[in-house]
């Protein structure tokens, strides 16, 4: 039970005591949407995903693997060796229907999960030893409600061949079968070996469903998941001196938000007819409606993943204390960066170090969302205070080893190489005729909007059209390096490696891409996934 104490951390008096139910999905106008349900904050526990084993320890050969129901693709994998075994370590998926309970307060929902979990499994993979996964489309054919049983599995910020990287077109009807191949290999790798550059690693990944037209509803729907990448840096372990020593272990702890809207039989509801974007009024941390986590005196690692559909986070301690900003999307930074507030767009991922040594058995202090979002359009651009409380951590004992660091240097990014430039392209993000456009055309799968040599460089500018939208822009295949965020340097937050570039209310931004290593089709989308599926979207294709 909240004592008062808890309360006064809020700012808030016992008489605001309905202050903890966060805010309607609409703004307090009472015009938005709410769930009828009122769910007790802070009595279950954070839920951790389960770690996925593979289907064997060392090399499988492919035609070991399982077949249950129809290959459906790919043809052929590029860099995959088809001689006897692949070298790889191989997994199975079952993408199914399941029941979920998001809060003991209420029943049981139906959800569609990886392996039947919502977040489905954490993947845990290495540079240097590539993955295979053999996605079983179990979903109900059937099926009625929002989320279609048709699917394609992207891996957020991965590297990867076309035919492997979920592409929205790609997609697979119940009762069949796809393998994805990551080869978790740095980029650049077919040019020269030699040149490749550490400093393009990446860690903090997530896989999630890109189906044509029903992204928003599939992963709305439960279809999103954690894979961590580790390396020689990175390596998750906190004692070994040859590493980072970054927080590991029970200490490194994966967060996917999510907002949802319940029903009076508490069943998740989906908006069909909002094409704004879509919140809702219960704040999910893993699937589970603002847990509690118990944690000890000293640091920890927490990876956080704003996975949608609509609504931004300005992330922030109850007490105002700092965050120290590690990484930006997947990638650590060249140094660490302290925050009191840590803004997190659909899509982003942000890894921050929280010190919990400064407190004493028995606290507790909360995480918040200071952002204020009123509709689907995107965040306001004001901090709440205090804001909605997201998790509650408790403080539970007095003493803690801790040998974990926060390096002051972890990963240089490759120097900017304008010199090599062969192209600039101009992509503005608007609404048109009741859709979502790019350069004022709607996504048609089969249009190739830009055809991209390999192994080049090309500048794009991303602008916002206007309207007061906002709009995560994600790029599929390579990451960037953001030039300028309208017409100046980028904060340091944002200067190194990204995948997604964040499109406030008429900003502009350039950004650089070295094209390299795969070819085939791919896409650039708003990943407020309501926009990226009424069509903001386009399809580039690397050739050789
Ligand atoms: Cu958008």
């Amino acid at each position: 039970m909240l004592t008062r104490r808890d309360l006064l951390k809020y700012g808030i008096s016992t008489a605001t005591l309905s202050g903890f139910a966060p805010r309607f999905a609409r703004g307090d106008d009472g015009g938005g949407a709410t769930s009828p349900f009122k769910t007790k904050p802070f009595i279950q526990e954070l839920p951790f995903p389960l770690v996925k084993s593979p289907f064997s320890t060392g090399s499988t050969c492919l035609a070991q693997l399982p077949t249950t129901g129809v290959k459906a693709g790919p043809g052929e994998h590029q860099f995959i060796n088809r001689d006897g075994c692949a070298p790889v370590l191989a997994y199975t998926i079952d993408v199914h229907e399941a029941l979920h309970q998001f809060h003991p307060d209420m029943p049981a929902t139906k959800i569609f999960g990886y392996d039947g979990t919502f977040p489905g499994p954490t993947f845990h993979a290495k540079y240097g030893e590539p993955v295979l996964v053999r996605f079983f489309n179990n979903l109900d054919a059937h099926h009625v409600g929002f989320g279609v049983p048709s699917i394609t599995t992207h891996l957020h910020n991965s590297h990867t061949a076309s035919e492997s990287d979920g592409y929205p077109g790609n997609f697979h009807d119940s009762g069949t079968y796809w393998d994805n191949h990551y080869l978790n290999i740095l980029n650049g790798f077919s040019q020269d070996p030699q040149t490749t550059d550490s400093g393009e690693c990446m860690n903090t990944l997530w896989y999630h469903d890109h189906r044509l037209d029903f992204t928003a509803q599939n992963v709305y729907a439960g279809l999103a998941g954690f894979y961590l990448l580790f390396d020689d840096k990175d390596c998750g372990d906190e004692t070994n001196r040859d590493g980072f020593q970054l927080p590991s272990g029970e200490f490194d702890v994966p967060m996917v938000f999510g907002d949802k809207l319940f029903d009076a039989d508490g069943q998740a509801v989906f908006d069909f007819f909002n094409l704004d974007g879509i919140l809702g009024d219960k704040f999910t941390v893993n699937g589970a409606i603002q847990p509690f986590l118990n944690v000890k005196p000293r640091k920890y690692r927490f990876r956080f993943l704003d996975a949608g559909p609509s609504r931004f986070y300005a992330l922030a301690m109850s007490d105002g204390s700092q965050m120290v900003q590690i990484s930006s999307d997947g990638n650590l930074l060249s140094a660490p960066f302290p925050r009191s507030v840590v803004t997190v767009a659909v899509s982003e991922r942000h890894d921050v170090i929280i010190d919990f040594s400064k407190y004493q058995d028995g606290d507790k202090v909360y995480l918040m969302n200071r952002a204020e979002q009123t509709d689907g359009r995107g965040p306001t651009g004001n901090l709440l205070n205090p804001g909605d409380p997201l998790v509650e951590f408790r403080v539970t004992s007095f003493h803690a080893t801790d040998v974990s660091r926060i390096p002051s240097t972890m990963r240089i990014p490759p120097p900017i190489r304008l010199d090599q430039v062969v192209t600039t392209r101009f992509w503005e993000f608007n609404r048109g005729n009741g859709q979502w456009t790019v350069n004022g055309q709607i996504f048609k799968e089969e249009e190739i909007r830009a055809h991209v040599k390999c192994n080049t460089r090309e500048i794009w500018r991303f602008k916002n059209g206007g309207g007061g939208w906002s709009h995560p822009i994600h790029t599929h295949y390579e990451e960037s390096r953001t030039l300028t965020r309208n017409g100046r340097p980028p904060a340091a937050f944002e200067a190194d490696r990204k995948d997604v570039s964040v499109l406030g209310p008429g900003e502009e931004t350039e950004v650089l891409f070295n094209f390299r290593d795969f070819h085939g089709k791919y896409v650039t989308h708003c990943h407020n996934v309501v926009h990226e599926d009424h069509a903001m979207m386009i399809r580039f294709d690397i050739e050789p």
